[in-house]
């Protein structure tokens, strides 16, 4: 369908062809376009028709039917590229096609964003490191009074399977566990049953020139929760905040945005934990700080010890910032990546740093190395 109204993202041509050469329509040409993940999150493909009116060309952005995240296959010999076959969901026990992987209305989640998530990688055949994202999960459930309806092994078991039925080997899931359906108000106690859901899926947060050159961070108006507030060690559905923050990083131009606490000093960026790099010491807020214990920050811990380079837990100011070697964002979607700018200050050299590549060198090797298998 042709995408109505004024729509502002960026995006990429990953394949084109000439139509009339195959004489199958009046359209001039197509080209594919993969929408930028960070401004399109939930849409990946469109098509691009040219084609020669009287008036001369016009040109249609026209939407794939599928709402995908999933990225474009190789380009084959004729021409377009072809999508990749459609998702098969885990939702409340069943694996159902992503055209049937609906919820309802009534679903608290989609109401409060009443429920919590966890966001998993896998390498290789591999899920790292699963274990910790099943306790966060269950740690957020228990935080907020979810009872997630399956037992841990039971999850496992779903996860694994919901990524041996897309044939995927290296990917990302989304693990989601609603409040259920309630009414319309916002009493939890009318929500007899939580919903779980899997996704597997491909992802790439960031070009590959992005990993090689750096990010440009901002800081943002708007503030990490406290611990008074929604706690931010929960990995709720209500990440309103974050978006929010996300907005502004957009419409600054820049490719994460860096968020404070209430006392200024940073907490994080809107899905990842910041480090800076100081003389050859490597520092991060402090969860008190407000950044979420973050599963791709253990792991640097480690790959420092292993290095045998100093890391602790201190309060960050932007100054510290502006004054570092070098910075370094981690997460579970971004992985370990180089940040080259922030608030408009080069950091450092303007370039990623000898301690950010080992580090990116030693997560590739690790990510890489075990997991939990998938397919045996
Ligand atoms: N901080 C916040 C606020 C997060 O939500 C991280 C740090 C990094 O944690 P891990 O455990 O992933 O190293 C997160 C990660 C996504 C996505 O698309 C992930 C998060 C949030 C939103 C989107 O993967 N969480």
């Amino acid at each position: 369908m042709p995408l109505r109204g004024r729509q502002t993202f960026c995006a990429a041509i990953v394949d084109s062809a000439e139509c009339n050469s195959a004489g199958q329509t009046d359209w001039k040409s197509v080209f594919r376009l993969k929408s930028c993940l960070n401004c399109r999150p939930n849409i990946g493909d469109f098509f691009v028709l040219t084609k020669t009116t009287a008036d001369g060309d016009s040109t249609t952005l026209v939407e794939e039917p599928r709402k995908t995240t999933r990225g474009v296959k190789p380009a084959n010999e004729s021409g377009l590229a072809k999508t990749a076959k459609p998702l098969t969901i885990f939702l409340d026990g069943e694996f159902v096609p992503e055209e049937d992987a609906k919820v309802s209305v009534f679903d608290h989640g989609l109401l409060y964003g009443d429920g919590i998530f966890e966001g998993i990688r896998f390498y290789n055949g591999g899920v790292f490191r699963l274990e910790e994202h099943l306790e966060r999960l269950w740690d957020s459930a228990r935080s907020i009074c979810l009872e997630v309806p399956m037992s841990r092994s039971e999850m496992t078991e779903a996860l694994l399977e919901t990524i041996r039925k897309n044939d995927l080997r290296d990917g990302y899931i989304r693990l989601i566990v609603t409040r259920g359906v309630g009414n319309l108000g916002l009493n939890p106690a009318q929500c007899k049953r939580p919903s779980v859901i899997i996704i597997a899926t491909t992802i790439a947060l960031y070009s590959k020139e992005m990993y090689q050159n750096g990010l440009t961070v901002v800081t943002v108006a708007t503030r990490r929760t406290g611990p008074g507030a929604l706690n931010p060690a929960v990995k709720s559905l209500n990440y309103l905040n974050n978006v929010m923050a996300r907005i502004e990083a957009n419409l600054s131009g820049a490719d994460e945005a860096l968020m404070l606490n209430d006392q200024g000093c940073i907490a994080e960026c809107t899905a990842d934990n910041v480090f800076v790099i100081k003389r050859g010491e490597i520092f991060t807020p402090p969860i008190t700080a407000g950044a979420l214990r973050g599963i791709t920050r253990s792991v640097v811990f480690e790959i420092a010890a292993e290095l045998g380079i100093k890391i602790s837990e201190t309060d960050i100011s932007r100054h510290d910032v502006f004054i570092a070697d070098e910075c370094l964002l981690s997460g579970t979607a971004a992985e370990v990546v180089p940040v080259v700018k922030a608030d408009g200050r080069v950091i450092g050299t303007g370039k990623p740093g000898p301690i950010s590549l080992r580090m990116i060198a030693r997560f590739r090797e690790i990510t890489r190395e075990g997991g939990t298998p998938i397919y045996s």
